[in-house]
Order: C-alpha cells, then sequence, then structure tokens
C-alpha cells in the first residue's frame, strides 16, 4: 500500500476542524488514491470532545484515513508529519482588535514552532489558518531554522474564493470560469484583491464588468470585511469556507497548477514585487506539484495596487514589530 501522507491539524476539535477532518480524511486533498494519517493536537480540556469527532471520523469508514491520532503535545502531534495546518488559536471575537488577537495567539506559534522543528517529517509543509495568519506563520517559522523558508504558508484562499465568488456573480457567470484573482498581502484589511489581472472565460473581468466604481467601492470592500459580515450573520466566524479555504490551499500546493491560472497562498518573501524579504506576504503563486511552488512573475501591478501592496508591507511591518518579543534567533 503506498504510504500514508501524515497530516497534522492543531485546534482540531474547534469549527474549522469539524469542517476539515472529515475532507482530508475523504481524498478532497492527495486525491482518491493515496492514503492519510491524522495527528490532531488539542488543548487538554478539549480532548474529551475531539474524542467524540475521532468516533465520528471511525464511524465514516473512511477507506484512505489510515490511522488518527489525538494528542495535547505538540511534539506527539507533529511527529513525522508531511504537513501541518495550524487552525489552533482564538478566533476573533466582537470588541477585540487585532492588536488583542496578536498577543493572545503569538504566544502559540513559538512553542509549535520549536516542535515542528524538531518533531516534523524531513519534507514537512506549514499551512497557518489560525489569525493573524501572516504573523503567527512568522513567529512559528522564527522557531524553526531546519524547515526551509519555502515550507511556510499563511492561508488567504478563502480571501480568493470570496473574491472571485463576488465577480462570477457581478459578471452572472459560474466561478469556475474567474481565474487569476490575487490576494496581495495580509489576510487582514488592507488585504488587496486584485481584480486588474483576473479573467472570466478568458477574458479580463474589467471589460466583462465596465464599472469600475464597483470594483473600488463595493468589490475590494466586500472582500476586505467579508470574514466580519460572516461573524454579524451567523454569529460565529467562518468554518465551512475556512476549513475548504485549507483544503484548496494544500490541493493547490500538492497538484501542479494548470497553465491558465494560479492562486494566492502567503508565503516567505524573496522580495518579488518590492516586498521586504522575510515577511510572510500573500502573492499569486504557481506548484509544480508536491508543495513545490513559484511566485507568479511580472503580474501587473500600477501605481494604485502598488499603493494596496505597500499599504500591506507596512502593516505586517507593524505586526512583526508588536511580535518582536515572540520571534525566535
Ligand atoms: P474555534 O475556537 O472553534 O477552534 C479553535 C480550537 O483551537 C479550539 O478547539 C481550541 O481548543 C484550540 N486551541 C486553542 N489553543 C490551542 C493550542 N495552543 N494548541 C492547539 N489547539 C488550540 O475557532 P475556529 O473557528 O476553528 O478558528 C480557528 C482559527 O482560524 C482562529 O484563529 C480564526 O481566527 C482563524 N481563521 C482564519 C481564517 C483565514 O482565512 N486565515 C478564516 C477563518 C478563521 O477566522
Amino acid at each position: 500500500m503506498t504510504t500514508p501522507i501524515r497530516v497534522a491539524v492543531t485546534g482540531a476539535g474547534g469549527q474549522i476542524g469539524y469542517a476539515l477532518l472529515f475532507r482530508i480524511a475523504s481524498g478532497a486533498v492527495f486525491g482518491p488514491e493515496q492514503p492519510v494519517a491524522l495527528q490532531l493536537l488539542e488543548i487538554t480540556p478539549a480532548l474529551p470532545s475531539l474524542g467524540g469527532t475521532i468516533m465520528e471520523l471511525e464511524d465514516c469508514a473512511f477507506p484512505l484515513l489510515t490511522d488518527v491520532k489525538a494528542s495535547d503535545k505538540a511534539d506527539v502531534a507533529f511527529g513525522d508529519a508531511d504537513w501541518v495546518i495550524l487552525v489552533g488559536g482564538l478566533p476573533r471575537k466582537d470588541g477585540m482588535t487585532r492588536a488583542d488577537l496578536i498577543r493572545a495567539n503569538g504566544p502559540i506559534f513559538t512553542g509549535q514552532g520549536k516542535a515542528i522543528n524538531d518533531a516534523a517529517g524531513p519534507n514537512v509543509r506549514v499551512v497557518t489558518v489560525a489569525n493573524p495568519c501572516n504573523t503567527n506563520c512568522l513567529i512559528a517559522r522564527s522557531h524553526a531554522p531546519k524547515v526551509a523558508a519555502d515550507r511556510w504558508f499563511a492561508m488567504t484562499m478563502l480571501d480568493q474564493n470570496r473574491a472571485s465568488a463576488q465577480i462570477a456573480m457581478k459578471a452572472g457567470v459560474p466561478v469556475g470560469s474567474v481565474k487569476k484573482v490575487t490576494i496581495w498581502g495580509n489576510h487582514s484589511d488592507t488585504q488587496y484583491p486584485d481584480y486588474k489581472n483576473a479573467v472570466i472565460a478568458g477574458v479580463p473581468a474589467t471589460s466583462v464588468i465596465t464599472d469600475a466604481a464597483w470594483f473600488t467601492d463595493t468589490f475590494i470592500p466586500t472582500v476586505a470585511k467579508r470574514g466580519g459580515a460572516v461573524i454579524k450573520a451567523r454569529g460565529a466566524s467562518s468554518a465551512a469556507s475556512a476549513a475548504n479555504a485549507a483544503i484548496d490551499t494544500v490541493r493547490n500546493l500538492y497538484h501542479p497548477t494548470p497553465a491558465d491560472t494560479w492562486f494566492s497562498t502567503a508565503v516567505v518573501s524573496d522580495g518579488s514585487y518590492g516586498v521586504p524579504a522575510g515577511l510572510i506576504y500573500s502573492f499569486p503563486v504557481r506548484s509544480k506539484g508536491e508543495g513545490n511552488w513559484s511566485i507568479v512573475p511580472d503580474v501587473a501591478v500600477d501605481d494604485d495596487a502598488r499603493k494596496r501592496l505597500d499599504a500591506g508591507v507596512a502593516e505586517l511591518i507593524s505586526e512583526r514589530e508588536a511580535v518582536k518579543d515572540l520571534l525566535g534567533p
């Protein structure tokens, strides 16, 4: 039998975890032939309820799921992992500022970064979902010197999916015909959902949707504030759509990207597009498969877009400053 891919998921007992585990186990990420093993991390008080989720995983009798284990110790959960999906942390609650969230969740990623360094498999790839995901990824990476720079990702795929859906609805086309949408920058209100390079059935989106004001006045704020709108309507933060975006992120990295598109993920900047090297910044990316990727070069960035890209840089630098006591050597 093919060796299983070992996937560690933190915060596995939370609402995103509940929507994520079953889809990984069903083959939605690595395909219908590839066995998977799940290695779940939770805080000690959440282990009993995670036990119930594990019973449900057993009761699904997924043919591809070879093994599930749960632990409250990061080095156990990350042992030999090929992929680590960092979901565990507090979601932002009403009245909480971004700064509060950074300080609440940041410390989790020092220990988890060290545990990834010490225990994960030699080819591990790490996707950070827990917010503020770019900066949590920066913290974890700084404690894991053994894990190469091209193995770290923070999730902006939910923003990309939200952007694609808004464009499709406005144009009255199926969302699958919308391609080359990019989220630049931070997973926050400063993100730039780039519609100018997006295409609908191969044609520039801006020549299908000719109402330029819609893009600037409605589209950009709708995408950037969508998470808040979901919280307001649902009374809880996005969960199924966030889990789906985590699935999309790993699947996009694992399988080669079709030539007519790209996808968004935050990665360790190599200085592309004038983004300071080392920041965890979202770019248009293409994968060659099995987690080997590159930033798409030569995507048009006009003066307006440049200002928006720079706003993300400035915010990420200030977030890095706010957690500098949590960064490794
Ligand atoms: P929940 O509160 O439902 O679940 C979080 C889980 O993490 C809980 O079960 C908790 O016990 C666990 N946890 C807390 N500290 C832990 C630690 N040190 N080690 C392991 N597990 C720990 O939140 P949920 O709605 O699942 O959201 C999880 C995270 O995703 C939040 O930080 C949230 O802000 C973030 N999100 C990120 C998104 C993105 O696009 N990047 C979108 C959705 C979501 O808001």
